[in-house]
């Protein structure tokens, strides 16, 4: 069994390449909730969504979120009765979070919800959110801290980020089903997400590095970091507020003490040496996403890689 730590749109293209290499029930993606939010009444979990709706072939291509060829029209009618409508709810996306509210307030959990979706859009891999408890990723900046998505999509990214917090996750919990994936798994992946606000969530939960480190398992990370500049959101100022630089070295940095190896792009083939030099085993390959055949590619590499390191034949 292959785990793999995942955010959004980079995790879930990144799992396309896996699914090509691993059969999906061999893969079992932890997903961030710390992007969670409640809007309109509804309970909306953009990265487990997202991770769900790729794998079933059925997200919208271009910008990575929502539902393909979706409409607008409850939407349309909220903003005609008044209603704040900055975040952009897809009908067929609705219904998602409709159920999921209406599931939720019957007492299922998250995990179980997730489940039911993966079955009923046809995902072929098993997709673990976090931790069932509520988790809410906060961005530090000069007017306070506001939600994750308040800062991304509504104020586009465009506050000065000072710090990161993530509400409540002291009590929050990582699920059953998450710490036995983390016990079986031969290898761990960190999908090129974001190191402070998607992959950092999940690590920030009490017992994921200490159940990381007991299970032995390879580990092995994709920088989402190329060339100095992240492939997609808004990493860049998030990274630097927590003190690291914006590149693959950054993330290395971010990840120091917990991964074997860092896969990084063609693009900083320069920075090997700096990245062993923090004891990080670093493999060079081109990561750029573009179709079906670089994402089977990049996921072959970064198997090959973890089956190296822990045969001891890493190249
Ligand atoms: N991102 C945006 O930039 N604008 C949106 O209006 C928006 C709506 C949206 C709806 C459902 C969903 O699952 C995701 C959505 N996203 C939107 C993406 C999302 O907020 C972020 O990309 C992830 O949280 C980052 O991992």
């Amino acid at each position: 069994m292959i785990a793999v730590l995942a955010g959004g749109v980079g995790a879930a293209r990144f799992l396309e390449g896996v699914v090509q290499v691993v059969p999906g029930d061999d893969v079992a993606a932890i997903v961030n909730t710390g992007d969670d939010v409640q809007l309109h009444g509804l309970m909306i979990s953009p990265d487990v969504d997202i991770v769900l709706y790729t794998l079933a072939g059925i997200i919208e291509p271009t910008q990575g979120w929502g539902v393909r060829d979706d409409t607008t029209a409850v939407l349309t009618m909220l903003q005609r009765l008044g209603v704040d409508t900055w975040f952009k709810l897809g009908d067929q996306d609705l219904a998602v979070h409709i159920l999921r509210t209406a599931l939720l307030r019957a007492g299922a959990r998250p995990t179980t919800i997730a489940a039911q979706l993966r079955a009923a859009l046809g995902c072929p891999v098993r997709v673990l959110p976090m931790t069932d408890d509520a988790v809410a990723t906060h961005i530090i900046t000069p007017d306070g801290a506001i939600h994750f998505q308040e800062y991304l999509v509504r104020r586009r990214a465009r506050d000065t980020v000072l710090g990161v917090a993530f509400h409540g996750i002291e009590q929050a919990r990582p699920t059953a089903e998450v710490l036995a994936a983390l016990a079986d798994a031969e290898a761990l992946l960190i999908a090129p997400s974001n190191p402070v606000v998607s992959v950092g969530t999940i690590l920030a939960l009490p017992g994921v590095r200490a159940a990381i480190a007991g299970a032995g398992m390879p580990v092995v990370a994709v920088s989402p970091i190329v060339a100095g500049a992240p492939i997609k959101g808004p990493a860049a100022p998030l990274m630097h507020a927590q003190g690291f630089a914006v590149s693959a070295l950054g993330v290395a940095q971010c990840y120091r003490g917990l991964i074997d190896v860092l896969v990084i792009d063609d693009a900083d083939r320069a920075l090997r040496p700096a990245i062993e030099a923090l004891g990080i085993a670093v493999v060079v390959t081109d990561t750029i996403m573009r179709g079906p055949a670089e994402k089977a590619a990049l996921a072959r590499v970064t198997l090959d890689a973890a089956r190296h390191h822990a045969a001891g034949t890493h190249p």
